[in-house]
């Protein structure tokens, strides 16, 4: 294995997510740069899904920061997405784009109404600052008193936001870029359920019917690769080997870029 490890990440989607990316392959105005592994590329790649919009997926080894990848996205970051004439990245800004350039895609994931939009982006922030960091630091503890806090922050913060479902999505009977915001990581938790003691029960009972149930939206299911392959990318990261700009930011306890 290289020292560089994240470089030989397999490098197509698999499953149905492979499927979905096959059916993308055309030209298209809208250019989605993508890594079949991420879950933040996940997020922008649901709402294009959800909305149905037109796009050409383009698959990118973010870990390799080619040299027509980093004139695009500066950062060296998936997802990123080319549009009339602009490089644009950033997973939640992405998907809030794709909601206001195409308002006439429908399913619409954000509220009409600028006061439950507000409230929507609350709780989207809400995963980004108080979730994810706790999610990513409980993957990376390799210590057990240090994974015992990741894990006890990581459900409280997850009860805090399972309090706030208003069934059966987090905003109603709308599906919203809240519960995009956090879908990937959910599909993902076998990782620290297998690895880390973590389980869905553990949370709260409201928490386990509502990740039950997101899990399941065609969206997600058709944006998802064979979970094999996900095991190998996260070993790296339970193992403490990942050398990811992601990674190393982690481990230096600074915010997740
Ligand atoms: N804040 C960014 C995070 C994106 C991100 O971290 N992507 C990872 C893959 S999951 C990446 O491209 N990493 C390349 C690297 O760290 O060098 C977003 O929301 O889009």
């Amino acid at each position: 294995m290289s020292g560089v490890p994240d470089q030989n990440i397999h490098p197509v989607a698999t499953g149905l997510a492979a499927k979905t990316v096959e059916k993308h392959q055309g030209q298209q105005p809208l250019v989605f740069y993508a890594g079949w592994f991420c879950p933040f590329v996940q997020r922008t790649w649901i709402t294009l899904e959800e909305k149905g919009i037109p796009y050409q997926y383009v698959e990118v080894n973010p870990y390799k920061k080619e040299k027509h990848f980093l004139e695009i996205n500066p950062k060296g970051l998936v997802p990123a997405i080319e549009y009339k004439g602009k490089a644009l990245y950033e997973s939640l800004v992405l998907s809030e784009l794709l909601e206001e350039e195409f308002p006439n895609h429908t399913p619409n994931v954000l509220p009409k109404d600028p006061v439950e939009r507000a409230y929507a982006r609350i709780w989207i922030d809400y995963v980004a600052k108080s979730i994810l960091p706790w999610n990513m630091r409980l993957i990376q503890a390799q210590e057990a008193d240090k994974q015992k806090d990741a894990l006890d922050e990581l459900n409280k913060a997850l009860r805090t936001f399972a309090e706030k479902i208003k069934g059966p999505y987090f905003l109603g009977e709308q599906f919203s870029l809240v519960d995009i915001a956090i879908v990937p990581w959910v599909v993902r938790d076998y990782i620290i359920t297998e690895n880390r003691g973590f389980s869905r029960e553990g949370v709260s009972p409201k928490w386990k019917q509502y990740a039950d149930l997101v899990e399941k939206r065609d969206s997600v299911l058709n944006t998802q690769s064979d979970k094999e392959y996900y095991a190998e990318i996260y070993g790296r990261y339970l193992r403490d080997e990942a050398q990811s700009e992601l990674a190393k930011a982690i481990r230096a306890g600074k915010p997740i870029p």
